[in-house]
Parts: C-alpha cells; structure tokens; sequence
C-alpha cells in the first residue's frame, strides 16, 4: 500500500468515495484533511475559502458551532464544489445501530444530507454499520465512512485486538473508506489511512494529544493527514496550510520511490 500511487489506489477502492479522495488527493497534489475546529459557523466558512484550493478533505464538528444553520451547510457545500474537497463531520459515532441511524440522518443537524464522510468508533459492533447503513435510506449521495480504530491521544484504549476487529469490521462494509490510525495498520490498498495528531513541531497539547510532523505521519502510513491547530492558530494562515501542503506531498512523493 504505501509505496503504490494514489491513482492507482482509486481503481482498487470498493467504495465510489473512497475512489474520489484517491482521485482529488492525485489531482490537486494535496493530501491535507483540514481540522476546521471553530465555533463559529462564519469563521468556518472564511477558512474554508483560503483552504479550499489546497485542501482534500474539510473536517467539521458540527456541535461545537455555536450558530449553526442549514445556511452554514449551504456555504460550506458550495465551496466544497467550487474548490473540490470532500466534507467530512467527525461526530465519531459510537452507540448501537438503532441510535446512530437516528443521530445521522435525523435532529437539528441532518448529518447524512451533507457530510460526504464521517467517523464511527466500531466499539459497538458491526451493528454500528448497519445502523448507519438504515440511516442513508433517503439518501442518493455517495457516502463513506472511517472507523477510528487507533485514537492519537495519550493513554488511548484502541490496542491489540480492538484495532484487528476494527481492520477486520472495515473489510466487511463497502461504506467504509479507510481508518483513523496512527501507524500503517492495514495492507488493503483501496483504503484510506486518515491520521490526525500533525503538526510541524513533535510535541503534545496539555490534555493529551499528541503530535508528529508531517514527514513522519507520511512514512507512518498517512494518507490523508489531519491537521487543526496547526492552521487554525497560525497567525499567517495561508502560509501554514501551504506549508502543510507542501512537506505533506513531498514525504508522500518520497515514500513512493
Ligand atoms: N482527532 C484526533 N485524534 C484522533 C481522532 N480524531 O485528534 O485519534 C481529531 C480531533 C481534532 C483533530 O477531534 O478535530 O483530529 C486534531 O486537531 P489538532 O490538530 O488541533 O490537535
């Protein structure tokens, strides 16, 4: 998986989205999934607008959006378009599939109208999935998810053989598009490795996270790599998601040859 190039990637991916992220990371040689962890839904989209060019996947979480409104979701969507990036809402799903098929398409939020991705604990079970699954009942869209099987946090409780039922649950479902993981889990090819816990500098934040530079998260097996704070609290923004950008792709380029 790691030394084979993302296009060819997009032709072994099960899952019509999966195959899309491959396609969008190839052609705007971008492999950047921006944390867009703000609360306010205009600050959201103001970002959105300077990162689009460079970005491959948008990530949200809708419930910390103070003014949240379906005019929020018609903005970010239509810039999703504009600059071609996926959106993906990290609601990490976690309950049994009766409550997450609910959580996903119904509430305030309506999560399954617009999220094309979002990401699920598997700790529930496989039922998880299928709850999910009933959730895209009115849904015509593509849709994918990620199951977090290895969390990037001090002390996380995703070891040994929850991560194996976690590989092994994805194998299973065409819905799912890849994994949150710190380190090259899975041989699949056609599947996406998402790691979060990137940032210029090695170092941790006082309630647990932990980071590795962009080169390193690369050669760890990182497909699409998750960067929040990094960008969000730079004060020259546009200089740090190119940044990003930039020693993202070219540890990506290097890993291939
Ligand atoms: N995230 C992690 N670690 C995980 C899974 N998800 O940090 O194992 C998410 C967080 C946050 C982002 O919820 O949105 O990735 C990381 O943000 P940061 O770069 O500001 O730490």
């Amino acid at each position: 998986r790691l030394t084979t190039d993302f296009l060819s990637r997009s032709k072994l991916a099960k899952n019509p989205l999966a195959k899309k992220i491959f396609e969008i990371m190839n052609e705007k040689e971008t492999t950047l999934c921006l944390a867009a962890d703000l609360t306010s839904a205009d600050e959201i989209i103001k970002l959105a607008e300077i990162a689009g060019p460079h970005i491959a996947v948008l990530k949200i979480h809708v419930n910390i959006i103070d003014d949240f409104s379906q005019i929020f979701i018609k903005q970010l969507k239509s810039l999703s378009l504009k600059y071609k990036f996926l959106i993906m809402e990290d609601s990490k799903f976690g309950d049994i599939g009766n409550t997450v098929s609910h959580q996903y398409s119904k509430g305030v939020y309506k999560i399954a109208e617009w999220a094309d991705l979002i990401t699920v604990h598997p700790v529930a079970g496989p039922g998880i999935i299928d709850g999910l699954v009933a959730g895209l009942n009115d849904i015509s869209e593509e849709r994918g998810i990620f199951l977090v099987t290895e969390m990037s946090s001090k002390g996380a409780l995703t070891t040994g053989s929850y991560i194996e039922q976690s590989l092994s649950m994805g194998d299973n479902s065409k819905l799912v598009v890849g994994h949150v993981c710190q380190s090259d889990l899975f041989k699949n090819p056609g599947m996406i490795q998402l790691t979060p816990g990137v940032k210029l500098s090695k170092d941790s934040d006082d309630l647990g996270q932990q980071y590795n530079t962009p080169e390193s998260v690369v050669n760890c097996g990182a497909d699409l790599a998750v960067v929040g704070r990094g960008i969000t609290q730079a004060t020259d923004k546009i200089s740090a998601i190119i940044k990003y950008k930039d020693q993202l792709w070219s540890a990506y380029k290097n890993r291939l040859s």
